[in-house]
């Protein structure tokens, strides 16, 4: 059965749809097809001149040191203070009037903080660490629901060269203290707690907890937000009776361009959690050059929404350090998405007048099962560009997105990138690209992303294999924290010279880039690489399908059979028929190769809190296995439900 033992992943789906950017849209963008252009000619010189549209105290002698691969160096000897640039220097230039934060409790509470004031309580909070004995270098750990003073203290942070670590909020004792320990913090900064799906969701136990465990930690700093009981340490301080009280006279001091700005634990799927580490000068140059020219953000009329929580790295980049340094006005919501309704998200962009909103596929396809009656109910006319990150978006919820809430008007960026990345490096430009639905296209300019076979070799269009960066780019990763060789070995040993980010991809006729999901998860079916990726789009191609997760499963006869997991749109029921239909729309849109060998209806997947499908868990089920670790799940508890529901669920 090995017909083609060569191919390092099969290409099955194709898509012919293609969206030019609106000719409006393009005169005005702020970046053109010039910028490619540049950026192929003197790559360095590119990146120079993004950095300078940043304050620096001090110029830089070398844009980048690789001497000593993979430990890159960007803007060498440039100094810069990073909360400054996301601050100070727009109340300088008068922009102190303007709204920064547009936030939106979920209870229904709203503030509005402007720029001057998210700069006094940001030099306030610095004072108060500084008051607490925590200096440049020291780490500070911030677990907290999406509220405005977890920007704030995260620039606080950054403010004084103490680099933060942000827990997701809703993260366990085991997670929280095992990242507070890794990271050696001295401080924690947390929350009584937050609104979540209309109920205060206790976060200072876990955070008691977690630090009773941690020698390291000095100091609690808790900021009040839903006013529940709380037990009270020795080591607890309230925020509003220390930074309200603290003076707002703070001079900022420059630190090096590669004074470490932050560590972000990523979630992983397996394993011990990896501090990512990144530093000051050239992350901020990427996360604010790719959030101007992605979103083409016109920081005097747009109002922006991304709606990730901070403790996932979009957060730090397109919710705090790009959209500050280029000045935005943004929308903070702290809530879940259908509390108290299902059209929340929808009200919210058309209270405030949103124009771009930047979300994840996961959102979407929940959004589709709602509805499409649900958008339809909001005035979304405000809206002109429509962002996606996190996995691969399939066609079908591409289409939806740019339907039902772009009107079909506004040009979609699918950005891929990870933690580890910084920012944005593979993307649409919404002024340039004509967009197709489910690529994520190409690489931005001065970056060099590759879809490469086996050998390294760069793959032809119309072939798949893994996704490489070839040159350093300036917001990458320096290390995983504490741990040199553990960075080595995981991205720079599968190729030599290139990083390997764990993704499948393949170039279509044209070149662009699909993202295919997470070669772990790539399924081995009678000799065939298939994506999850491909099988999962075609499912959702059907009109009956909000959302599918697939998984292969050892078979005798193929090495693995593809076991689906379908959540059915609203008001759908299944039947031995349906199933059967579903199986078969598969085969005709990808082959026989890629049909199901069973398709199973569930009314939940297991997602991490990022939203990304846990398809190791799904395998477990499909091979009737003992459920591994479910630590990093949203809902725990979600496992369970879906055993439950299958038992029930006709077989097909
Ligand atoms: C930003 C973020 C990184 C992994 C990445 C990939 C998946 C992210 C994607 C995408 C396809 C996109 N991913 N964006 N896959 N298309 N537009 O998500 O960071 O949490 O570290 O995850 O997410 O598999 O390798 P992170």
């Amino acid at each position: 059965m090995n017909e083609a033992p060569q191919e390092t992943l099969a290409n099955l789906l194709t898509e012919d749809r293609t969206f030019p950017p609106p000719p409006e849209f393009t005169r005005s963008a702020n970046v053109s097809a010039e910028a490619y252009e540049k950026a192929d000619a003197d790559r360095l010189a590119f990146w120079d001149e993004q950095a300078r549209r940043l304050d620096w105290s001090k110029d830089w002698d070398q844009t980048l040191d690789w001497s000593n691969p993979p430990f890159a160096k960007w803007f060498v000897g440039g100094e810069l203070n990073v909360a400054a640039n996301c601050l100070d220097r727009h109340v300088e230039a008068g922009l102190g009037d303007r709204v920064a934060i547009h936030f939106e409790g979920e209870p229904g509470d709203t503030r509005a903080v402007t720029y001057a004031e998210l700069l006094d309580e940001v030099k306030r909070a610095a004072n108060t660490l500084t008051d607490l004995g925590v200096e440049a270098g020291d780490r500070v750990v911030i677990y907290m629901p999406m509220i405005p003073e977890a920007a704030v203290a995260m620039l606080a942070c950054a403010r004084i060269g103490a680099p933060h670590s942000v827990v997701f909020g809703g993260f366990s004792v085991e997670a929280l203290s095992s990242r507070i320990d890794d990271a050696g913090a001295k401080l924690v900064i947390c929350a009584d707690g937050g609104f979540r799906k209309g109920k205060a969701n206790a976060l200072k136990p876990t955070v008691d907890e977690a630090v009773d465990r941690c020698p390291s930690v000095e100091k609690v700093l808790v900021v009040r937000r839903t006013e529940q009981d709380v037990d009270w340490n020795d080591r607890d301080l309230w925020w509003h009776e220390t930074v309200a009280n603290a003076s707002n006279d703070h001079e900022a001091q420059a630190f090096d361009a590669e004074h470490p700005l932050f560590i972000l634990y990523t979630s992983g799927t397996t394993g011990k959690p990896k501090g990512i580490l990144h530093t000051s000068g050239g992350y901020l140059t990427q996360a604010s050059y790719t959030h101007r020219s992605v979103f083409d953000l016109k920081p005097e009329n747009d109002v922006y929404w991304c709606t990730a929580d901070i403790g996932w790295v979009t957060g730090h980049s397109y919710i705090v350090y790009g959209p500050m340094a280029n000045a935005a006005t943004q929308v903070m919501y702290e809530g879940t998405p259908d509390t108290p309704h299902t059209g929340r998200m929808w009200e919210i962009v058309q209270k405030y007048g949103v124009t771009i909103m930047y979300t994840a596929p996961t959102a979407i396809r929940t959004f589709m099962k709602w509805g499409d009656d649900v958008p339809a109910r909001y005035d979304l006319s405000s809206l002109r560009v429509l962002g996606s990150v996190g996995e691969p978006i399939n066609p079908e919820a591409w289409m939806w997105y740019r339907e039902h809430i772009g009107g079909s008007r506004c040009p979609i960026v699918d950005t891929w990138w990870q933690t580890e990345t910084g920012a944005i490096m593979v993307s649409p430009l919404p002024g340039v690209t004509a967009t197709k639905p489910g690529s994520a296209q190409r690489s931005l300019p001065g970056i060099t992303v590759d879809v490469v076979d086996d050998e390294a070799s760069s793959v032809p269009n119309g072939g798949g294999g893994f996704l490489t960066i070839r040159d350093p780019w300036p917001s990458m990763l320096r290390t995983i924290w504490g741990d040199d060789q553990r960075f080595l070995d995981t991205y720079w040993s599968r190729f030599s010279n290139m990083y390997f980010a764990g993704d499948g991809a393949k170039r279509d006729a044209d070149g662009d880039i699909w993202l295919l999901g997470r070669v772990d998860d790539v399924m081995l079916v009678s000799g065939h690489n298939i994506s999850t990726t491909e099988v999962e789009s075609a499912l959702v191609g059907h009109d009956t399908v909000a959302e599918a997760a697939v998984v292969g499963a050892a078979d005798p006869l193929t090495g693995q059979g593809i076991v689906a997991f379908v959540i059915l749109r609203g008001g759908v029921e299944s039947s031995p028929e349906h199933l059967a239909d579903l199986r078969n729309h598969v085969a005709k849109t990808l082959g026989p190769i890629a049909k199901p060998r069973q398709v199973m209806v569930v009314s939940e997947l297991p997602k991490t809190r990022s939203g990304k499908i846990m398809r190791r868990l799904l395998r477990d089920i499909a091979e009737d296995r003992q459920l591994g670790d479910v630590t990093t799940l949203q809902d725990s508890s979600v496992m369970a439900r879906i055993k439950d529901g299958l038992q029930a669920a006709p077989e097909d």
